[in-house]
């Protein structure tokens, strides 16, 4: 079953590969309304080791094609290097997230990515993301593996970490990049580059971290890069006794770092700011005068999963996310780091029209629970956030839902920012898991959704999606 929240991801293990065409929809799929909501998640391919996380389960990606009215659904397995070794031995082979000590020897050499965080398009494949190493390459339509380690044509080493999430520029196009622990295990550099819509390097630089953890997630702007350091650091120690890559060090600061693109690096800044935690970015943008990155922050420690350094149980509460603006000028010093709470919307997984990628953008779009619910965790939510009045609107979802991160669909190329969909998977759960995918006019979220397509089993499990429209799959 899944844990706690019942909003936002949904870690049950499936294991089946599943297709269903025509699925049964409720209601009606919008006029307009062509091309394909992919989404990942972690589902062990065996029972996870003693000790071990979700966070290593494998990735299989899935597919609901929505072309003419009608809804195809599809799931694969990622076939990564360790998926077909492990295939092959019939166990696991590569037990421990993030810590390749107690390795099987077969496997020593093989990529050890899982692809099991996040899809993204690039040109015609589609990219199944872990941050520890190269995307793999997946084909748009059928999910087959391309290539496991898909290394941009030789311009990124197959040794090189991909983060899960990369940007497309809202004016250059370019898919926008960065892999920290990029010179080897530990290694405090993070390599920062720029792919263009033709599938070539344009840029890149590298850049040293004040202290090694995840850096998850990053700000892109016009003309500036920023990533937000939070203390889930490397910990050697938990490693040496069989643990996971990770502990949350709460004696450390956090720091917002902060690069021209296209530069050589040597500008960086690191801003201290408080100790807090979080991963993902909603939004980010700059004015010529500040710049601007809107992410969400928790408190303390964001993961159940990542235990804390010095031993002390997971604070839920301190671990709920929440947006915030950071706000600093861009005139080179190294202070007036600003941080506002923007709603009160606990939301570890916000998205934003992704046409808006780099630039100023008005909407936000999450799932949480209802906010005026006393009994926070017991009620789905999808939200629409709105920053020129900062005010949100909400759907609540029936009882005994889990909500996935819903994407933004624009109803065409040309549609105005948040003019569109938002889809979700709802898992019922009084109903074994079974999922249905909802859509929603993003515009009128409150209404509830316009179309339910329904799975006849469980949906496979999901960290993040993306939409892929129809003008952007290959002839
Ligand atoms: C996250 C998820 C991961 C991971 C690192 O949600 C961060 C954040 C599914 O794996 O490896
Ligand atoms: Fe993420």
């Amino acid at each position: 079953m899944p844990q706690e929240p019942v909003y936002g991801a949904t870690y049950a293990p499936l294991r089946a590969e599943v297709d269903v065409r025509d699925c049964p929809v409720q209601g009606r799929i919008p006029e307009g309304l062509s091309g394909g909501f992919y989404a990942v998640g972690p589902d062990p391919q065996y029972p996870l080791a003693p000790g071990n996380i979700s966070f290593d389960g494998e990735g299989h990606v899935r597919m609901f094609r929505i072309k003419n009215g009608r809804v195809d659904y599809r799931s694969r397995y990622v076939r990564t290097e360790r998926y077909l070794a492990q295939d092959r031995a019939r166990r696991i082979l590569m037990p421990m997230y993030r810590n390749p000590s107690l390795d099987d020897p077969s496997v020593v050499g093989l990529s050890r990515s899982t692809a099991n965080t996040h899809v993204v398009q690039h040109r015609n494949i589609l990219l199944a993301l872990k941050e520890d190493s190269p995307p793999a390459s997946l084909d748009l339509s059928t999910l087959e593996t391309i290539d496991p380690v898909f290394t941009f044509d030789g311009q990124l080493p197959r040794d090189r970490p991909f983060t899960a999430h990369p940007k497309v520029c809202s004016m250059t196009g370019n898919l926008v990049a960065f892999g920290y622990e990029a010179r080897g295990f530990g290694s405090d550099t993070i390599a920062v580059f720029e792919i263009d819509a033709r599938g070539h390097k344009v840029w890149e630089t590298e850049v040293t971290v004040p202290y090694v953890s995840m850096v998850h997630d990053f700000a892109v702007t016009e003309r500036h890069i920023a990533f937000f350091l939070v203390p889930l650091t490397i910990d050697y120690e938990q490693m040496k006794r069989g643990g996971i890559h990770f502990s949350w060090d709460g004696t450390r600061k956090s720091y917002l770092g902060i690069l021209r693109r296209y530069g050589d690096g040597t500008d960086l800044k690191w801003i201290e700011a408080p100790t807090c935690g979080g991963s993902h970015t909603l939004g980010a943008f700059e004015d010529g005068e500040k710049l601007y990155f809107d992410r969400e922050i928790t408190a303390a420690n964001p993961y159940s999963v990542i235990p804390n350094k010095d031993g002390s149980p997971y604070d839920a509460a301190r671990g709920t996310s929440f947006i915030h603006r950071l706000t600093v000028k861009l005139d080179g010093g190294s202070s007036g780091l600003e941080i506002e709470r923007m709603y009160p919307l606990i939301a570890p997984l916000p998205r934003q029209d992704d046409r808006y990628n780099t630039m100023p953008y008005r909407y936000g779009f999450m799932g949480c629970p209802d906010p005026a619910d006393p009994v926070r965790w017991k009620a789905a939510c999808y939200a629409r956030v709105d920053h020129r009045t900062r005010t949100y609107e909400l759907w609540k979802a029936p009882p005994n839902v889990s909500l996935g991160e819903p994407v933004f669909a624009p109803r065409s190329a040309g549609a105005r920012e948040g003019e569109g969909f938002l889809l979700g998977v709802a898992w019922h759960l009084d109903q074994h898991l079974r999922a249905d995918l909802l859509i929603l006019d993003a515009e009128h979220l409150a209404e509830g959704p316009v179309a339910t397509v329904e799975l006849p089993v469980q949906a496979s499990p999901q960290i993040h999606g993306w939409w892929v429209r129809e003008d952007q799959y290959p002839a």
